[in-house]
């Protein structure tokens, strides 16, 4: 038996939805992301991780949302353990074995960043359990190096991930601002139930290897990322908002034309994008983001966010609403069970 053997941990992340978005992996280093990104750490959904370590057990185990899963999730699960247990340090010995328990309040695989906060748990429930004390930058890298938007929802509020550069090993994402310097909305626009059909991992490889529009896309990012952080610090809507817009737009445009296209919209999603233009020609300040499945997700100021809800609820399609807000960083549950 390990010294280790028996521990248990807990911990809880936020999604995190992309302002300016990632999408694109440099051809050489360990998920590197070829554009930076800047996101808004959530409140108001959550991941939450038990990690109990068992040299009994054969290998790791898996369970989400209650049902045991087998397969590409249990391999990144055990890849994000190893690299929290070897860390820099190449630790020796062999890491023991964990049941992983993990649970969303709300929908898995379907373009709501669920692998983000899934893996920034994962990797704070490791630390805690393995009691490794890695940095929370540390964490950042390695849960970076499983899921590039997972290394963001280790810190709260809005958080910037530079692109990598060729060789890196190291790169983390970084808090620009914490949660309370903004109270922006972000209302979730929940448009179909169920896994989308292509992951964001296959469809970004795809995108790269077919796209004609790719480079313009890589090459457009940073000037869009660069718009959005002076908007953020600025607390400026009016500029942020469009731009936003264009990201999103931008990162579509280039998966639409890859081969097959990649069409993660179904008709509701374009309707809602309707419906908040129609808010924008009202004079509200309601903006659109789309990720990689058919939600849509609004941002909107504190003061308008009823309005603009009650708008989005109503169009065709849309089966509900979440109402979100900045949220605080991925953090370790001390009792190691309750929240
Ligand atoms: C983002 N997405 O910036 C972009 C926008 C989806 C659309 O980051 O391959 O699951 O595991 O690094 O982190 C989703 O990508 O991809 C994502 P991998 P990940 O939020």
């Amino acid at each position: 038996m390990s010294e280790w053997s028996g521990n248990t941990a807990a911990a809880v992340a936020h999604p995190n939805i992309a302002l300016a978005k990632y999408w694109g992996k440099l051809a050489h280093g360990i998920n590197l992301p070829a554009v930076p990104s800047l996101s808004l750490t959530l409140a108001g959904m959550s991941t939450r991780t038990e990690l109990r370590l068992d040299d009994a057990l054969d290998g790791d185990r898996l369970m989400l949302d209650g049902k045991t899963v087998e397969g590409r999730p249990v391999t990144r699960v055990s890849r994000l353990l190893d690299l929290v247990w070897h860390g820099a340090d190449d630790r020796p010995g062999r890491r023991p074995p964990a049941t992983v328990v993990s649970t969303n309040d709300f929908p898995t695989a379907a373009g709501l960043a669920s692998s983000a906060s899934a893996f920034a748990a994962l990797a704070v429930a490791a630390d805690g359990a393995l009691g490794t004390g890695r940095s929370v930058q540390e964490l950042s890298s390695m849960a970076r190096q499983v899921s590039a938007s997972a290394g963001r929802s280790i810190f709260g509020g809005f958080v910037e991930l530079p692109a990598g550069a060729a060789g890196e090993a190291l790169l983390s994402a970084r808090p620009l601002a914490p949660p309370d310097h903004w109270q922006l909305r972000l209302l979730v626009a929940v448009t179909a139930e169920g896994p989308k059909a292509v992951g964001s991992t296959e469809g970004m490889i795809r995108t790269a290897a077919t796209s004609a529009y790719y480079d313009a896309w890589v090459g457009w990012a940073p000037q869009g990322f660069e718009r959005i952080r002076r908007a953020v610090l600025a607390r400026d809507i009016a500029s942020l908002g469009p731009a936003v817009e264009q990201s999103a737009l931008m990162m579509h445009a280039a998966a639409m034309a890859a081969d097959p296209g990649l069409l993660y919209w179904n008709g509701a999603t374009i309707e809602v994008i309707h419906a908040v233009r129609r808010l924008q020609a009202r004079g509200l300040d309601a903006y659109f983001t789309i990720d990689a499945g058919p939600h849509v997700k609004v941002i909107t100021t504190a003061g308008q966010a009823d309005e603009v809800a009650a708008e989005v609820t109503k169009v065709t399609g849309v089966r509900r609403v979440i109402a979100t807000r900045p949220g605080g960083a991925a953090r370790l549950l001390t009792d190691g069970a309750g929240d």
